[in-house]
């Protein structure tokens, strides 16, 4: 199975996010059904392992917090963008989230993200091709705010690899309780 752990939105926050994108000829956009923003890629695992990812996640105590989504960026490699996304605001609470799911992961085996946490929404991926048509789309959006979403559960999410885009499926729900 291909997993991941991320953060669902709510369905008003998908609708905002949507109704912005669009008129940037060659990216693909990804469908509002597929926002979620990442808090750890786990990637293909077989099923005992999943397994024990799940053991591992459910143990987790944290406390449920606002999260809200301010500003967009792109994340680029050599030199070309790969993808445009809404930022979060890396508050105490998703910090700590993250913290304890990366600290999960790993005693259940998995080896340590290399990659400093950027909470982030992807909103559309690029070949690198529309670097000025992006540039210009963030700075049209810069001031995109969300109104603070409460945040009580994290989902454990698969992910079957498509013809135009992934096919996510949240398999485990986990709340967060004060
Ligand atoms: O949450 P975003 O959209 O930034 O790009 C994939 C997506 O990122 C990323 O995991 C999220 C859920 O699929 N992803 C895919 N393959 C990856 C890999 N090998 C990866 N992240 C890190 N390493």
């Amino acid at each position: 199975m291909r997993l991941f752990v991320a953060l669902d939105l709510p369905q008003e926050v998908k609708i905002r996010l949507s109704a912005m994108c669009g008129g940037i000829p060659g990216v693909r956009w990804v469908k509002p059904e597929n926002y979620h923003l990442t808090l750890r890629f786990i990637g293909e695992v077989p099923g005992y392992m999943a397994e024990e990812l799940d053991i591992a996640l459910a143990s987790i105590r944290a406390k449920p917090f606002e999260l809200s989504l301010s500003g967009l960026g792109t994340f680029e490699k050599s030199g070309r963008v790969q993808s445009l996304h809404v930022a979060a605001e890396r508050t105490p609470g998703l910090a700590h989230l993250q913290a304890k799911i990366e600290t999960a992961m790993q005693r259940a085996g998995l080896p340590p993200e290399r990659k400093k946490f950027a909470p982030h929404v992807t909103l559309a991926r690029s070949d690198g091709s529309s670097l000025n048509k992006l540039a210009g789309f963030v700075q049209a959006h810069n001031l995109f705010r969300s109104e603070p979403v409460m945040v009580e559960h994290f989902v454990l999410f698969s992910s079957r690899l498509g013809k135009e885009q992934a096919v996510y499926t949240p398999e485990v729900e986990y709340a967060l309780a004060a």
